[in-house]
């Protein structure tokens, strides 16, 4: 008795996680879409999508009819010897043949033309971002200068181009509401655009299998109108706040010295590392370690001295820190916006 009341206890706990998780759903985890049509690739792909789902379908549909009406028909036997020799079957060979023939052309010029629709924009995008795959999380440049990790901004009602990069294993770039999937390959540089018709939060994820915390490589692209945009790119650009109170102060020079100046950067100060990301405007940003855990003080802190619980195997070590340390290192970090 006491353990089914156990049980039922567990149960009911789980399911009321799982309520509240899902009402505290943020809009960077709102479920993706891959036939969604809220932008101009988008749109193709769910159009050719749903052709040639409705053509298989069909296809299917008129064979098993066919294959059933054959298997129950009365008639005469069939006659012996090889079929060629049947006048009567030859034309529903014939038939058969020819739409056979016919459907796989319409499909295929079909596929052509969407192809060529999707290989490049009729107007030029005006903007490139460069992203570089890393594991796992995602390095977000522009013009030359990594400017955000796993989040960025563009202007919503235009092509945006990403010129796509590694320098380590093959990565694959998928915003699956907007776009389809590029890999991201070292050595070779990609390319993709896509467009988001309305503003709005887009979830992304890697989609080629690259190590060990592949399944929590995932990023987040807020497309906004283009003044909103413009607004965020140069704050973006821009070097990082000087740090102001005297906790964030003592943080700066935590920081310095822990060995986090030696993997990220802060534009600005000599924190010059280029192993993690980032971390110039890093309290304006939505998330932490590739869109896995809100960016709030509490998550921020377990990261730094728990980030191999949170991401096992990634590339930050936990960090040794004293409880007093930690505090001045998060002020200086919550400054940093
Ligand atoms: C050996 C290199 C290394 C050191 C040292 C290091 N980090 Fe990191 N850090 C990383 C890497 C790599 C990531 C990305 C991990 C991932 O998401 O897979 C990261 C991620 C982060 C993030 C999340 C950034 C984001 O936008 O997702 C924060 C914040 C951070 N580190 C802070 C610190 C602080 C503070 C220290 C020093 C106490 C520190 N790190 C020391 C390599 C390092
Ligand atoms: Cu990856």
């Amino acid at each position: 008795m006491a353990t089914i009341m156990m049980r039922v206890r567990q149960i009911a706990g789980i399911a009321l996680y799982l309520g509240l998780a899902n009402a505290q759903e943020a809009s960077w985890r709102s479920p993706v879409n891959v036939l969604s049509r809220k932008g101009l690739v988008a749109d193709q792909i769910s159009t050719i999508w749903w052709f040639l789902f409705s053509t298989a379908s069909l296809v299917f549909l008129v064979v098993i009819t066919l294959l059933l009406i054959a298997l129950f028909k009365k008639g005469q036997a069939v006659p012996k010897g090889p079929v060629q020799e049947n006048s009567s079957v030859r034309p529903i060979l014939y038939l058969g043949t020819g739409l056979t023939i016919i459907v796989l052309l319409i499909t295929a010029v079909y596929t052509f033309i969407s192809m060529r629709t999707l290989a490049a924009p009729s107007q030029k995008p005006a903007l490139t971002f460069e992203i570089v795959g890393k594991q796992w999380w995602w390095d977000v440049r522009y013009e030359g200068e990594s400017i955000s990790a796993n989040e960025l901004h563009i202007p919503s009602g235009e092509p945006v181009h990403f010129s796509l990069h590694s320098d380590n294993v093959i990565h694959s770039f998928w915003l699956p509401d907007l776009a389809g999937k590029r890999d991201l390959i070292p050595g070779h540089p990609n390319s993709l655009w896509l467009q988001a018709d309305e503003p709005g939060t887009y979830r992304g994820s890697c989609a080629e299998f690259c190590g060990v915390q592949h399944g929590k490589m995932n990023f987040t692209v807020i497309a906004e109108p283009r003044a909103a945009f413009e607004t965020w790119l140069e704050h973006a650009r821009a070097e990082a706040n000087a740090a102001v109170s005297e906790e964030a102060r003592v943080g700066q020079a935590i920081f310095m010295q822990q060995g986090c100046a030696g993997c990220h950067s802060i534009r600005g100060t000599a924190a010059q590392g280029e192993i993690g990301p980032e971390l110039t405007h890093l309290s304006s940003r939505l998330t932490l370690a590739a869109a896995n855990i809100p960016n709030t003080t509490g998550h921020l802190a377990a990261w730094i001295v728990d980030s191999q619980s949170i991401k096992p195997g990634n590339r930050m070590p936990s960090q040794k820190l004293s409880g007093e340390d930690l505090q001045f290192l998060l002020s200086y970090l919550m400054e940093l916006n």
